[in-house]
């Protein structure tokens, strides 16, 4: 393919409800969308950065400019013959990792588009997996009893899995009032996005008491050593998310004992080709990995959905259903929640899910074309 054309489309789809982390609260999710188009065939993405640098340093600002000095140019220099040579075109471009996989993951679509197959099947996904199992992850709440109402509504719903946002301050007493709300055997997790010193560990060990699945990125995001520390106090297996930002990352979490679990979201690693690298080397280590979610509209779930067909995917994902985030979503028909707790991966050519028209002219803010 030779990118012809691309459509960048700013949107803003209000929240349902806000989320909030230790990093902040956000009302509104916010994202860029990528159109690649060549011989009359799409290719779409969602960039999954933020607009501002709490999660990790790129913004919508970063990402436009990384876009358009340095990835651009290179991807639209000469035909792709192949999406797995993507991450070739910048050799040398240091970080920007969130608006490299955007660009890698409309490539991806583009040819499952064009090939007329999913997107799983190009990605190498099992055949066998067409349901993919789910969880949800929920903010920090205002009481304890708005989350205990919240949680044991999704556990309702038919959600396999609960991931509850904690801070310190929010911590040992949410998660207790969980484990009695929703019974021995829900299979639960927490996640502080970085927000603990290495100092809390005497705190942090209190959660062992309450069979979690796993304690998600604890200490800094950009850490391994401590979490290397961490990991041998607790009982409670560590995942990291933040501090895994490509395969070496993952390598050297797994042989130096900083984690035991991975969060694999392909826009935090630069895209599909790394995401498959880290599961490959967590499934030939004999760990497994799962995969995360940046509140993505449509387009982003459909992305993850797919790569959650590869086999070492071992636990409930975060990429649960449209209205779990929004009144309106940009596909159409949303995703929703089987009553088995699965989202079925779309079965079109490439990730088989379009913005809607309608919609995406109603939440754009922004729009430019960029010639090739
Ligand atoms: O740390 O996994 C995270 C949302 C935004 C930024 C970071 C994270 C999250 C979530 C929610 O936990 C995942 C989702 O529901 O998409
Ligand atoms: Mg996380």
């Amino acid at each position: 393919m030779q990118i012809e054309l691309i459509d960048l489309d700013f949107v803003e789809l209000p929240l349902k409800a806000p989320f909030e982390t230790s990093m902040g609260r956000e009302s509104v999710k916010s994202a860029w969308l990528v159109t690649l188009w060549a011989e009359g065939i799409p290719g779409y993405a969602e960039c999954v950065a933020d607009a501002h640098p709490f999660y990790t340093e790129e913004t919508h600002a970063t990402v436009y400019y990384a876009w358009k000095n340095d990835l651009v140019p290179r991807l639209a220099a000469q035909p792709i013959g192949d999406p797995e040579t993507v991450s070739t075109r910048w050799t040398g471009v240091r970080g920007h990792r969130m608006a490299k996989a955007a660009l890698e993951m409309a490539v991806w679509d583009w040819f499952g588009r064009a090939r007329g197959i999913p997107l799983w099947r190009l990605l190498g996904g099992d055949p066998g997996r067409r349901q993919i199992p789910v969880g949800v992850s929920i903010g920090i709440q205002p009481s304890l009893e708005a989350l205990k109402d919240l949680a044991i509504q999704y556990q309702a719903e038919g959600y396999q899995r609960i991931k509850i946002k904690i801070k310190p301050g929010w911590d040992v007493l949410p998660v207790k009032t969980l484990r009695e709300a929703l019974g021995a055997s829900m299979p639960m997790m927490a996640d502080a996005n970085s927000a603990y010193r290495p100092d809390d560990a005497e705190d942090l060990a209190r959660l062992d008491d309450f069979r979690l699945m796993m304690l998600e990125q604890p200490l800094a995001y950009d850490d391994l050593v401590d979490h290397q520390q961490l990991a041998r106090r607790l009982r409670t297996p560590i995942c990291l998310d933040e501090s895994i930002r490509s395969a070496e990352d993952a390598r050297r979490a797994f042989q130096m004992g900083a984690c035991s679990v991975i969060n694999i979201k392909p826009g935090r690693v630069g895209g599909y080709q790394e995401a498959k690298r880290i599961h490959d080397i967590a499934m030939e280590r004999g760990y497994g990995v799962w995969c995360g979610g940046m509140l993505e509209t449509g387009i982003g779930r459909a992305h993850n959905l797919h790569l959650s067909t590869l086999p070492n995917f071992r636990w409930p994902g975060d990429t649960s259903a449209s209205d779990r985030y929004f009144v309106e979503d940009l596909v159409d028909p949303p995703f929703q929640l089987n009553p088995d707790g699965t989202l079925s991966v779309p079965e079109g050519p490439g990730i088989g899910v379009y913005p809607d028209p309608d919609r995406l002219r109603r939440f754009r803010r922004y729009h430019e074309t960029w010639r090739g």
